[in-house]
């Protein structure tokens, strides 16, 4: 068991573009492990690589009550099915704190390999595909306010780095 540290807004890291994943390793499995671990911790519902600095195209979910159901995604890529939105609000582990409604699909193809490396395709809606569309953005150097108006997201930069100030001011009092 092995907690990774999360990179938050701003941090440049978070705007890397992930590599595919190439081959089964043990190296790539103890990720996933670690991954699902700082996931259940923090909690969230989701968690992408490139969240805990890994540019590697892997995606870990749990949306169940009891998070005892984790979805493992490698190499994903989903197809859209239906534009229409649920209009679910969105927030992220790498910027604590804040939420927005997000116009998403929600209805996509999910086609991606598991954590054995077999190839699987399913439909996700809902949650699901709101959190998928959430991570694959992760992955490919996205963050959630991207989709804002820029002046929405500049309120929301002011604000969250403003209060990470005051955090780090106090902690150092
Ligand atoms: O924990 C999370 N909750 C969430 C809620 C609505 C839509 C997406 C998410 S993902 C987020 C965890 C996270 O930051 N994943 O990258
Ligand atoms: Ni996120």
């Amino acid at each position: 068991m092995a907690l990774l540290s999360i990179l938050e807004y701003p941090d440049p890291r978070l705007r890397t573009v992930a590599s595919e994943v190439l081959s089964d390793t043990v190296v790539i499995q103890t990720l996933i492990d670690d991954m699902l671990d700082t996931m259940y911790a923090a909690p969230g519902i989701g968690l992408a690589a490139t969240q805990v600095n890994r540019h590697q195209r892997i995606i870990t979910i749990d949306l169940s009550e009891e998070r005892n159901s984790p979805h493992i995604l490698i190499n994903p890529t989903i197809k859209i099915l239906n534009q229409e939105s649920d209009n679910i609000s969105e927030g992220c582990l790498s910027i604590p704190g804040f939420s927005e409604i997000l116009h998403r699909p929600n209805r996509i193809l999910v086609t991606s390999l598991t954590r054995n490396f077999t190839q699987i395709s399913f439909e996700a809606t809902g949650l699901l595909a709101v959190c998928i569309q959430h991570e694959l953005d992760h992955l490919n150097g996205k963050l959630y306010i991207d989709h804002l108006s820029s002046i929405k997201r500049n309120e929301i930069k002011t604000e969250f780095v403003k209060a990470h100030k005051l955090q780090n001011s106090s902690q150092s009092l």
